[in-house]
């Protein structure tokens, strides 16, 4: 019987993927109108800074139902104006599918909101492992002046609705006020 050598290399020191099929995706300052409270502060900054970056292996097309991605998410050290770089955040466009996620290294906040916008927030720290239940929306924020990297699991079907997000906000937001991370209303 053949044993077929691995296609797919994990680093778990690191999260970075390689072998094939792994896609890359990329968020800058001028993909982020309309997530940060001060769209001021985010039109005066250099529009080409990354704000975070997300590796993901696709073994089965995006929207296959049954399967899994797995994927890395770098968010930068940064702030717009006074809040801290973070994801955009999102529903699953299929609302009763869940999600892991795990800290690699830094730390910050994994914010959770439900549909009837309750939120709370998690501490992510290197090790920390999160559960994301069916129709909970999920954001990162990096707080400190290292790189957050966190791997992800979530099924192929998913999807992101972001839509949502940018109509109706998140709840809570993530700012560093008087020198210390706060957590404030929308
Ligand atoms: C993650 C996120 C990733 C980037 O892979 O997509 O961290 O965040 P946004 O999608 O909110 O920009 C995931 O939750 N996938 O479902
Ligand atoms: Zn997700």
């Amino acid at each position: 019987m053949k044993i077929i050598k691995p296609k797919l290399h994990y680093d778990n020191m690191t999260g970075v993927l390689s072998g094939e099929a792994i896609g890359e995706k990329i968020a800058r300052i001028k993909d982020m109108a309309g997530f940060y409270a001060d769209e001021n502060s985010r039109k005066r900054f250099d529009q080409d800074v990354l704000v975070y970056r997300v590796q993901y292996y696709s073994p089965v097309p995006e929207g296959t139902e049954g399967g899994l991605f797995f994927g890395n998410t770098t968010v930068f050290p940064g702030k717009v104006g006074d809040e801290y770089f973070m994801t955009k955040g999102h529903y699953h466009a299929i609302g009763n599918r869940g999600e892991y996620y795990w800290c690699i290294e830094g730390s910050g906040l994994l914010l959770m909101m439900d549909q009837d916008n309750h939120t709370w927030a998690e501490e992510m720290l290197p090790g920390s492992l999160h559960y994301m239940p069916a129709y909970v929306a999920h954001r990162s924020i990096n707080v400190r002046k290292e790189p957050l990297v966190f791997g992800a699991c979530w099924p192929s079907d998913a999807g992101h609705e972001y839509g949502l997000i940018l109509e109706k906000g998140f709840g809570l937001r993530v700012k560093e006020i008087k020198g210390a991370m706060t957590l404030v209303k929308y």
